[in-house]
């Protein structure tokens, strides 16, 4: 009886369903669709050629029986790993530039786009993401499960089920174009350069290669005195350089075609040059000389701050700038999108218009530490859209942030832009099922960075989720409606959590939750929201114009001019270069407090939106992934509720001002947000 019964419960499911097929997520965007029949013709043979071949014959949508050439050549027009496309060519000048224009040609075919004859060249010459993951297993900011290079238990046994998911990983960054992987946190742990983690590493690289995916390792400053025991660390000194070149020897005695370093130095209490009265310059020219011989970079961030400064967001140009034109050619100073750190909204970092004679690159954050983790739904090509398109004025009008780094602007020995993984051993990689958006746009977005945000999301969807028994309503109940979702969701939560150039107001460690009041007596004040919002009876905001920390004079003309004055500072970065009033007069006509519960009411209303749209949507897709994202979406909009009420409820106690009454009233009381955020609880305990 009871098995009649699941029986029956099964069928009237199928039914229901639509008999969509059951999806776990961990196919991505390469959900193979029955193949065509083709034939492949190529001359030559290479491991990275013959998975070309066998991706076209497993994923060929195009006309039955076509032959399709894939030819090698030499064309002035196409560089290293760029190919030139038709409909039955694809002609490269390596092997790994045929690879990309097959998975180029089969997104074509599957998107419905239209494939005429055509170059393509990447923007960077390095596309990297780099996977913040510890020896241990455990990742920092990691919201998809533990890492998928390394591990706790039998750490160095490489495994047939490492290989193949290590294969898979390789397979869906090519396919996007990313060529480069940092295999480890950037709060790197000096093992990373001991035997038994290089030999681990080694295998690998050996399955990222075919697919012309770099191994590239974050290390540790002071490795030569905590793994060689040296005295010091001192990157003058000459034992240490000797050390260094050693061990770069060692590295590429077991991996030819290594990366080279990620360095973070100098930075959150990591060492570096600094800590030998050296100066960054220093520290990263002699790792850079260490790893020239074999053609290696290093990639030396810019993200340094110390408790001291009165402004944070200034320091890294402060350090850097007055380096310009120090760094060997193969150092790339990796400078964040923003000038503190990953935040919802920031400006762009004025770095990016400030080094004239050294190679500068992108690093955006793809886990969203401070975008609600693998909770919400936040497509992130809008952010990171907004950040290359901004207008530096470096060599005058048209100097945008892609064109300052991509060596467009001016001639750069490297190119490159890096992605913090959101990548983990969960079924379906990201954790939730949208997140697996952000790596696919971060890689196309490194390939080209004048991509639109709307070109990626629409892709990304019929990739995803396209569903060709329902082709005839799936583009105007499914495709459209989620795009919209899925191009708002970053304003959305810029809305319900910092709107207005707010930044950093998240509580605790954990950057989940609201905590604008988050303050501990013994805390550094950097680390603190009240350091930044600085919210008190006169108004709220952190004062960069010229009568504050002149944080604006950073920034070219005419930005620097155009921030300096609220008048003429867009809305959005308001709060973030000046102090106003609560009852500042908006654009809008509000006042400035009027205007910030607007936002944070438009931000809930708006992931309200989103629930109906994927509710409505649903029926188009398999129940398990439908499920896990309406289940998301839900928490989100609570957390939406809890931003909007946590920030509106304590700036309130300043501004005394009333919520306006015809905005939805707040259904959490402050006092027991604070009681309840367990996670800022569990963190001051700890401290
Ligand atoms: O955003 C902050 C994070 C740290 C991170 C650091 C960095 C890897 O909270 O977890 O450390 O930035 O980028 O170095």
């Amino acid at each position: 009886m009871k098995t009649l019964k699941i029986c029956c419960l099964f069928f009237i499911a199928v039914l229901v369903c639509g008999a969509i097929k059951a999806d776990d997520g961990h196919q991505l965007w390469l959900r193979n669709k029955k193949a065509q029949p083709v034939t492949v013709l190529c001359v030559k043979k290479s491991a990275t050629l013959d998975i070309a071949k066998k991706e076209l014959l497993l994923g060929w949508q195009g006309k039955a029986g076509t032959t399709v050439t894939l030819s090698l050549l030499k064309d002035k027009n196409i560089s290293a790993s760029g190919y030139r496309i038709s409909e039955n060519t694809v002609q490269a000048t390596t092997d790994i530039g045929i690879l990309y224009g097959v998975y180029e040609l089969l997104r074509r075919q599957q998107t419905g786009e239209a494939v005429t004859n055509e170059i393509s060249n990447p923007s960077y010459s390095e596309r990297i993401l780099n996977h913040w993951d510890n020896p241990d297993g455990s990742i920092e900011r990691g919201y998809a499960g533990n890492s998928i290079f390394w591990r706790k238990d039998n750490p160095f046994t490489v495994t047939d089920a490492d290989k193949a998911l290590w294969q898979e990983y390789a397979r869906a960054n090519a396919s996007v174009g990313i060529n480069g992987a940092v295999l480890n946190n950037v709060n790197a742990s000096p093992l990373i350069l001991t035997a038994d983690y290089l030999a681990r590493t080694k295998a690998i690289a050996e399955v990222l290669r075919p697919y012309g995916v770099k191994v590239f390792l974050a290390v540790k400053f002071s490795s030569p005195a905590l793994v060689g025991k040296l005295p010091t660390s001192d990157p003058l000194d000459p034992a240490v350089i000797a050390w260094w070149k050693e061990k770069v020897k060692e590295i590429y005695t077991l991996i030819p075609d290594f990366g080279g370093f990620l360095v973070k130095a100098s930075s959150e209490g990591q060492p570096g040059p600094q800590d030998f009265g050296r100066t960054h310059a220093d520290g990263a020219n002699m790792l850079a000389d260490a790893l020239k011989p074999y053609k290696g970079i290093v990639m030396w961030r810019a993200f340094v701050y110390s408790p001291n400064d009165k402004d944070r967001a200034k320091q890294a140009y402060n350090e850097f700038v007055p380096l310009d034109g120090q760094f060997r050619d193969n150092v790339i100073i990796q400078v964040k999108n923003g000038p503190i750190d990953f935040q919802p909204r920031e400006p762009f970092s004025p770095l990016f218009g400030a080094m004239k004679k050294t190679a500068v690159m992108p690093e955006f954050q793809i886990t969203q530490e401070y975008l609600g983790h693998s909770i919400h739904l936040v497509f992130l090509a809008p952010m990171w859209e907004e950040c290359l398109q901004s207008d530096t004025y470096q060599f005058g009008a048209g100097s945008t942030v892609a064109r300052c780094t991509d060596g467009s602007a001016r001639p750069q020995q490297y190119s490159a832009i890096a992605g913090v993984a959101n990548i983990g051993l969960d079924t379906n990689w990201c954790g939730h099922d949208f997140a697996q958006s952000n790596w696919y746009a971060f890689g196309r977005m490194a390939w080209n960075n004048k991509i639109k945000s709307e070109q990626l999301a629409d892709e990304w969807i019929k990739l995803t989720f396209s569903d060709d028994d329902h082709a005839a309503e799936w583009n105007s109940n499914f495709l459209s409606p989620v795009k919209t979702m899925m191009l708002n969701s970053r304003e959305a939560a810029v809305n319900y959590m910092t709107p207005l150039g707010l930044h950093h107001i998240m509580s605790a460690n954990g950057h989940y939750g609201p905590g604008p009041w988050w303050a501990p007596a013994r805390m550094r004040a950097d680390w603190t929201p009240p350091y930044y919002h600085k919210a008190d009876s006169a108004g709220i905001g952190f004062n960069r114009s010229k009568t504050g920390s002149n944080a604006v004079e950073q920034y070219n003309a005419p930005l620097a001019a155009q921030f300096n004055d609220p008048n003429t500072c867009p809305d959005n970065l308001l709060l973030w270069f000046h102090h106003l009033p609560w009852n500042f007069k908006m654009k809008s006509g509000r006042t400035l407090w009027d205007e910030l519960c607007y936002k944070y009411d438009s931000g809930v209303q708006q992931v309200r939106g989103f629930q109906k749209i994927w509710d409505k949507a649903g029926m188009y897709i398999d129940t398990a992934r439908f499920k896990a994202v309406q289940r998301k979406l839900r928490l989100e909009a609570m957390n939406a509720q809890l931003w909007k009420d946590a920030c509106l409820l304590y700036f309130q106690q300043f501004s005394k001002m009333p919520i306006p009454y015809e905005l939805e009233r707040p259904m959490y009381n402050l006092d027991d947000i604070i009681k309840n955020d367990m996670r800022r609880k569990d963190y001051e305990q700890s401290l």
